[in-house]
């Protein structure tokens, strides 16, 4: 789905952001005395307590192991692990759901494509093209890769005026060779929206492959693959309302069926003998082991609660606090704002840097009033070198923020600003 076109549309029903907020038990909560106030959501956002008690209830009453008992409770856990991969599945416009390969995160989804892909597709010659802000989730496993088959990894650089990609520097950088263009969909510290229909069809010219890594945009804005026609998808469930540990790869079934496992043991294998074994089918071939069962089934619910409030509502309440953010931030002479100021092409995630503090002082000062935000290089140091800079601060929203928690922010900040310069 086009972010662009659907925020557009004026029919789309508005959060109710109160009864939203009603919903988090940690936003009931205070820190030094003061209501939080979380804008630290690109690292991982909160957890409304239907996911909470869909995971509390999933321990205390219906645990087992899964795909390995016939007693009821191993069915029952096989099927509810299993209807969350189709939750999933649906929440991203997969054709199938095994389609579907449970992860820990972003990172290992992007480590499994590098390295089973990899391994058994690159060769010496061969180039893969990831940008300069790739988290670095997105720049290590490929260097990795890269270095144990001979491949080369080339970065997109980005347009020197507003920070987003130039998609003709993209196209200019094509050859026969290039086999895999691996970029964010929405940067992790500028907030900039791929346009990555655009990259599938430069690369559908060229024959390569393209991999998005969808840990900020898959919980921020509509994502649908087949729309999008993208070969591989990753992202990660902390941010999207889910738990921890628990992630997912999305692949083409042609993609995946191709590939070789990428850890071996138990549940991947359809036979084994002392000397060779045969893989299970998909999605299994890639889910060595126990697997996070009630992490996916947490996700699957975290799903369900983004589906009831509409992820064009989600998108919209974004579009509206980013268009505010941008509007009350600039107003605060010492700080500067990376990233487009166009709030149709970013998401709301706020890197920025004040004349006058160093952004952990900054972070510290805000952290005292109750104002949660990240300092620091947000695991993208290419782009901090591009930016010039050693670190910054960042805030970011999510379905739960307001209009007054921003204006809080900024007075937090100008009151830091008044500290520092005394
Ligand atoms: N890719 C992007 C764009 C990210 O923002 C992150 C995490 C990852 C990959 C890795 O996700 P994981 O769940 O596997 O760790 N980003 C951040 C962040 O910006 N601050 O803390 C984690």
């Amino acid at each position: 789905m086009d972010s662009h076109k659907s925020i557009q549309n004026l029919s789309i029903p508005e959060l109710d952001v109160d009864a939203v907020r009603k919903d988090f038990p940690i936003l009931q909560t205070t820190i030094h005395d003061k209501p939080l106030i979380y804008l630290d959501n690109a690292a991982s956002s909160q957890k409304p307590e239907f996911v909470i008690k869909t995971i509390n209830n999933y321990y205390s009453y219906e645990h087992s192991n899964v795909h390995r008992g016939i007693h009821h409770l191993s069915q029952q856990a096989t099927q509810q692990y299993e209807q969350a991969r189709e939750k999933v599945a649906n929440f991203i416009g997969a054709n199938h759901s095994h389609e579907i390969i449970w992860t820990r995160g972003t990172t290992e989804a992007i480590n499994l494509v590098a390295y089973s892909w990899g391994q058994n597709n690159l060769k010496q010659g061969d180039v893969i093209i990831i940008s300069t802000c790739e988290h670095h989730s997105n720049i290590v496993p490929w260097q990795l890769i890269c270095e144990l088959t001979g491949a080369t990894l080339r970065h997109l650089p980005l347009d020197s005026h507003d920070k987003s990609f130039n998609l003709n520097k993209l196209a200019e950088m094509l050859t026969p060779n290039t086999r895999m263009i691996a970029l964010t969909h929405m940067s992790n510290v500028l907030g900039t929206i791929t346009d990555l229909s655009k990259v599938v069809e430069l690369a559908r010219h060229n024959g390569s492959l393209v991999l998005a890594d969808g840990a900020q945009s898959v919980p921020h804005i509509p994502v649908n693959v087949a729309e999008l026609g993208i070969d591989f998808l990753a992202f990660s469930g902390h941010k999207m309302l889910g738990p921890t540990g628990i992630g997912c790869l999305y692949g083409r079934e042609e993609l995946l069926e191709d590939m070789p496992p990428y850890q071996g043991g138990g549940d991947m294998i359809e036979t084994v003998t002392m000397s060779q074994s045969t893989w299970n089918q998909l999605p299994y071939k890639f889910e060595a082991g126990t697997p996070n069962i009630a992490g996916a089934i947490g996700l699957g619910a975290a799903v369900d609660y983004l589906e009831h409030l509409g992820m064009e509502s989600v998108r919209a309440h974004s579009h509206k606090l980013n268009s505010y953010a941008i509007s009350a931030l600039s107003e605060i002479d010492q700080i500067s704002i990376y990233g487009p100021r166009n709030p149709s092409v970013r998401g709301g995630v706020f890197s920025f840097n004040h004349a006058d503090i160093h952004p952990h002082d900054l972070g510290q000062v805000l952290d005292s009033k109750g104002v949660a935000i990240r300092a620091g290089h947000h695991c993208a140091q290419p782009l901090m070198a591009e930016l010039g800079v050693g670190s910054t601060a960042r805030a970011s929203f999510y379905i739960y923020n307001t209009q007054s928690e921003i204006d809080e922010l900024c007075a937090a900040i100008k009151s830091a600003g008044e500290f520092f310069s005394k």
